[in-house]
């Protein structure tokens, strides 16, 4: 028997693999598409964080157990890596975000082929390839014609950190950058948008037939925030309220620093006034979004309340935002915390309601979902392709001239002028006019990352295309995505572009479904004894040096074995010790042992049993009760083994076959060893079972009491050892139970199987 030796199994198997093209699926004539489909990473030159190789092997696994089943499966990989997060890491080692991206890649295919993932390396996508980034203009440029691409002047936060650029809201946790956790501004800058809030309620009503888990649905449902209200005047200034019949109740009116009305208010009150209400409105600029208490200031003037026609004051407030609603609340600080928070720092009065007056309104609905800003002042990205022309107004750039290259600069660093650096690169910025032919300006800003991989998945199946962003024939043919894994943190930014993207793709006509993945499951994070992994903390579990102590199947399967593959886990060194003994185990039982053509009923019950349990396990994703229960059947097989010497190939042959999705290459190995079956264990069939075999044997126990037979009992095999269980049956029994009844029992015979005799 052979030691058994990972570093040379798993490099041979991932080169024959490669050389057959064994996970290239014809994307034309495949019969049964299923399209398994991992969450676009994106890694940085450090390397694979072992939280990414989790997710890939938890989502490989699934892909290779469907390709085993006989589905053609396609499992894509590529790269998303143009985009603040690279540039950032660029930044900091000051390396050329170009030219680092070349070692980011190389590194992270290299890491993919080492974990033995079953992807198909024909058609991988990179973000920042121009022929990716192309089509990614091309997006921009068709929402721009739909009327979904439009610009604005509006308060945006502004990373003055290292980022210094525009973030989405998203990208601002508690006032502080996400990226570089510096504390967030707010600028007046004009940018792009994308306006996914026309899109707002098919978001939220297709919700209820996707097969997602709840906890990402409600999240998503909670981001767009759908709310039913009255928009009722007070006087010429109009509130949003989703509790009209607390009008009575309103005791002053709240309006954002930013509410137009405001000029028509300083028209009206005298000079000294204005001067307060400028002070206050340029404070509240620069406000900062973690400083969230509630500041105010009195406008000088008054509005009726239409309910108890009370004149009421007008308060300037940073708590009540522009972008919602109409910018202006009703107060009622009996009814609602912050009003009253409010109200007791400025003494404003609070009354009670009861009334119940509806005043007259408006009905409407209102959505808390924003649109999307997709501006970036930054260098890493693809410019957004619009021309400026004094005559003509924005224009797009003509579909033949794409991509919009971005510029190889030496000064790529961000500016923090509120402009990109390529704004500083004359011959980028000078253009003609497409319409008129007149000088004209390039957009200088790159799009938003979120942008580059809300589509990525179309041009996995499109890559020999250079034509077409996607073809769709091919789209037809594969999409929606069968299977999409990935992390619970992107269950509402990414999941919602890439949702709204496929709407306007089914608008356009180019498909004909209106959501992109069918199933959507958020796998688990992992921690590092008992602790959270960061680089500060020096815990940070690189994946190398375990595939290289122990190889990558022994690392991939103590991964999804640490606990339930939604709920994640705790990486533990001694952990991993015990999984690369089982899977040496395996490897000493399989290849040692010899083989005959000998059943035996017991461990064909277990074998079914088994293929039984981990079908399912993980056709649900729980990899690591599917690994407890392959770990149970060795053990059976080990004893038989031991006890016997001989064991049946079959028994072999499905151990081998059920760790095939998890230890793929010390399956292959073994499974060549065992069979004379040329092709590939990954894509041999997955093992079947036979129901009928899963019946436990029962047998006829006669019960006695006192010798005299009383009853008999039809009990399980797996229960006719046990004198006890068998005991307890008996005195279940009612016609046992009679006899036994007031009497002492002074002992149980049991000869096992037949006969149980109570002497009493
Ligand atoms: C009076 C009232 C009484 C309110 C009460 C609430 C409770 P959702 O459900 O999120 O739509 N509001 C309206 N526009 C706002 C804005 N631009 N900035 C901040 N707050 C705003 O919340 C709607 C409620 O939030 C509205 O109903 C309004 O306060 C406030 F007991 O009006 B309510
Ligand atoms: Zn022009």
């Amino acid at each position: 028997m052979k030691r058994y030796s990972p570093s040379k199994i798993e490099s041979k198997w991932q080169k024959k693999w490669a050389k057959d093209k064994l996970y290239s699926p014809d994307l034309d004539k495949a019969k049964t598409p299923f399209y398994n489909l991992m969450m676009f990473p994106y890694p940085s030159a450090e390397g694979l964080h072992v939280g990414n190789i989790y997710a890939q092997t938890g989502s490989d696994i699934y892909g290779r157990f469907k390709r085993m089943q006989g589905l053609d499966v396609f499992e894509p990989i590529g790269l998303d890596g143009f985009g603040i997060h690279s540039e950032n890491y660029a930044l900091k080692i000051g390396v050329h975000p170009m030219k680092q991206a070349k070692v980011s890649e190389e590194k992270f295919y290299d890491q993919m082929h080492q974990i033995g993932t079953g992807v198909d390396w024909q058609r991988t996508v990179e973000t920042y390839d121009p022929k990716y980034y192309k089509w990614t203009q091309w997006i921009f440029i068709q929402l721009f014609k739909k009327g979904l691409a439009y610009r604005k002047k509006s308060p945006v936060n502004f990373c003055p950190g290292i980022c210094k650029t525009v973030l989405a809201d998203e990208q601002v946790i508690d006032g502080k950058c996400e990226r570089c956790q510096t504390s967030v501004e707010k600028r007046d800058l004009e940018q792009w948008f994308f306006k996914i809030t026309d899109y707002a309620e098919r978001l939220l009503n297709n919700l209820s037939f996707i097969n997602w888990s709840e906890r990402v649905k409600i999240a998503q449902r909670n981001w767009i925030g759908r709310s039913e209200g009255l928009i009722i005047d007070f006087d010429q200034i109009k509130v949003f309220t989703t509790r009209p019949e607390t009008t009575d109740g309103a005791t002053f009116l709240v309006i954002s620093p930013e509410h137009p009305y405001i000029n028509e208010i300083k028209n009206r009150v005298d000079s000294a006034k204005v001067k307060d209400i400028d002070q206050f409105v340029g404070k509240s600029k620069l406000y900062k979004r973690e400083g969230k208490t509630k500041s105010g200031i009195f406008s000088g003037f008054y509005v009726r309340n239409p309910v108890t026609n009370k004149n009421i004051p007008v308060w300037i407030a940073d708590y009540v935002l522009m972008d919602y609603g109409t910018g202006a609340i009703m107060a009622v600080p009996a009814q609602d915390a912050r009003d009253k928070e409010f109200a007791k720092k400025y003494e404003l009065p609070i009354e009670k309601t009861s009334l119940k007056a509806q005043p007259n309104g408006q009905k409407v609905v209102n959505y808390h979902l924003r649109d999307w800003l997709i501006s970036r002042q930054r260098y890493w990205g693809p410019p957004i392709p619009m021309i400026y022309c004094e005559k003509c107004g924005w224009q797009p750039v003509p579909e033949k001239d794409l991509p919009v290259l971005l510029p190889d600069v030496k000064d790529w660093k961000p500016l923090g002028t509120g402009k990109s650096p390529l704004a500083s690169i004359e011959s980028f910025v000078n253009t003609k006019c497409p319409k008129c032919k007149g000088p004209a300006k390039r957009e200088t800003d790159v799009s938003d990352t979120f942008l580059d991989s809300a589509w990525y998945f179309f041009r996995y199946i499109s890559t020999e295309f250079d034509d077409v962003a996607f073809d769709k024939n091919r789209a037809k043919k594969w999409l929606p995505v069968h299977m999409y894994i990935g992390g619970a943190e992107h269950s509402v930014l990414h999941l919602l572009y890439a949702r709204f993207l496929t709407m306007v793709f089914k608008d356009m006509g180019l498909i004909d479904f209106d959501e992109p993945f069918t199933r959507f499951y958020a796998h688990g994070l992992l921690i590092k004894e008992g602790a959270k992994m960061s680089k500060s903390k020096g815990n940070i579990v690189v994946p190398d040096d375990y595939i290289r102590k122990y190889g990558a199947d022994t690392l991939r399967t103590y991964l999804m074995f640490l606990g339930p593959f939604n709920q994640g886990g705790d990486f533990q060194d001694s952990g991993i010790e015990g999984i690369y003994k089982f899977i040496n185990r395996v490897y000493k039982l399989v290849s040692s042992s010899k083989y005959q053509v000998l059943s035996d009923k017991g461990l064909d019950r277990i074998m079914n049993k088994t293929i039984k349990d981990v079908t399912d396990d993980i056709e649900h994703l729980r990899y690591n009760t599917a690994i407890a229960h392959i770990m149970e059947y060795y053990n059976v097989l080990h004893k038989f083994y031991t006890k016997y010497k001989i064991l049946d190939t079959k028994y072999c042959k499905t151990l081998v076959l059920l760790l095939a999705p998890f230890a793929p290459h010390m399956a292959e190995e073994l499974y060549h060893a065992i069979t004379k079956d040329t092709k590939s264990i990954h894509i041999s069939d997955w093992p079947a079972y036979d129901e009928k075999l899963l019946v436990e044997d029962e047998k006829t126990v006669v019960i006695q009491v006192n010798g005299k037979l009383r009853d008999s009992l039809v009990v399980q095999s797996s229960k006719i050892k046990a004198q006890g269980e068998v005991e307890k049956l008996a005195k279940e029994s009612s016609r046992i139970k009679k006899y036994l009844e007031g009497n002492k029992i002074k002992k149980v015979i049991y000869v096992e199987g037949k006969v149980l005799n109570f002497v009493v």
